[in-house]
């Protein structure tokens, strides 16, 4: 029995001995990717399901990383709220249960203020500018919001409109008409009069199932995405409010990658706006086509004159903005004027 424990011992010693004496071999041999260590792993969290915007661009953004690191890292992506959910995705990845996660900052609004001011109704026009016009304001502001974090890209949604199972013509029609939208957009709905109801988009498909609410306020890609055209067979164009989105990192994990690897990602950051906010404009037409000739969606226009009485319920909005920014130390006037100057700087 002792004698035979003796073997095993001095056989694993050999075995260590062995693989001591090999393993600069393989290692100068250049064999596996990038000499034989072990891929650097991310997780990566995500809220919605897998075939929604916020996850097509986690995915595209992983390959890339994947890519230009030769395989040095490695992204694990999670969508669908199976690591993180809608609303502890900023405390979860400070708290490290996710490396990386994707928020959209409407579900916070009073977290945070400045990047929210984005989805003030200022006519950001599409995703593209919207997304390099949000960029541009976090990098100039670098707001206290994101200080326990790393910033590895932002991006918004394309405009905001009308999906509803009763059609919306007029302000009469979406008076007090359950709606569910959140944050800035939420504000736009409520000026309307809508009764505006709160939760995150993960959440909406079984409160519009369910009949909780008869409708949402967001961009029209998720009439296909989620399928919202097989119930909401009415889209009333309002072309009004953006959705902010951040894509952030664990501060403590982004310290320990290698320099060459924080090279990478921070050399995606404005790309990856750029080419989510494309994507997004590119899948919002898709899915309008689709919804109309697929689903047979009716697209209410307003009338110049019914416009002009929506637009006029909004003019407050920024004002009371504004002065609650003031109130809480923040240069209000300011960031909204430096909002309508990046529109005009990246709308060109
Ligand atoms: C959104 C959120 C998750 C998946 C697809 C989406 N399209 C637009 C949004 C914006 C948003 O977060 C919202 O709540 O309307």
């Amino acid at each position: 029995m002792l004698k035979k424990t003796a073997v095993v011992i001095a056989g694993i010693f050999m075995a260590m001995l062995v693989s001591a004496v090999m393993l600069p071999t393989i290692a100068d041999a250049g064999s596996g990717q990038d000499s034989g260590q072990d891929p650097i792993k991310l997780n990566y969290a995500n809220f919605p399901p897998a075939p929604t915007f916020p996850c097509v661009q986690m995915e595209h953004w992983k390959e890339e990383v994947e890519k230009r690191t030769n395989g040095k890292v490695v992204i694990n992506t999670f969508p669908g709220g199976t690591l993180l959910g809608a609303k502890n995705m900023m405390d979860g990845v400070i708290a490290g249960q996710a490396d990386i996660g994707c928020l959209c900052m409407a579900y916070q609004p009073g977290r945070f203020v400045i990047t929210n001011a984005t989805s003030l109704p200022l006519g950001l026009p599409d995703a593209k500018t919207g997304s390099l016009v949000l960029l541009d304001l976090y990098k100039q502001y670098k707001p206290d919001a994101f200080k326990g974090v790393k910033v590895l890209t932002m991006f918004t949604t394309a405009p905001a409109n009308i999906m509803s199972k009763v059609p919306v013509r007029t302000l009469a029609d979406i008076k007090g008409l359950d709606l569910r939208a959140s944050g800035g957009a939420a504000q736009i709905l409520k000026a309307w009069g809508a009764n505006q109801v709160g939760m995150p988009m993960s959440a909406t498909p079984e409160a519009l199932q369910k009949g909780v609410v008869k409708g949402l306020f967001s961009s029209l890609e998720v009439m296909k995405d989620f399928k919202f055209a097989e119930t909401c067979k009415y889209a009333t164009v309002t072309d009004t409010v953006i959705y902010p989105f951040a894509v952030v990192m664990n501060i403590d994990k982004w310290n320990s990658l290698p320099k060459d690897v924080q090279a990478v990602l921070d050399g995606l950051m404005d790309e990856q706006a750029e080419w989510t906010g494309t994507y997004m404009d590119n899948h919002v037409k898709e899915a309008i086509e689709w919804s109309k000739e697929k689903q047979k969606v009716e697209f209410i226009i307003l009338s110049k004159e019914e416009k002009a009485e929506w637009d006029a319920k909004l003019t407050s909005i920024t004002d009371k903005w504004i002065a609650d920014a003031k109130a809480k130390k923040l240069p209000g006037d300011k960031i909204v004027e430096d909002i309508k100057m990046l529109k005009d700087k990246h709308s060109k």
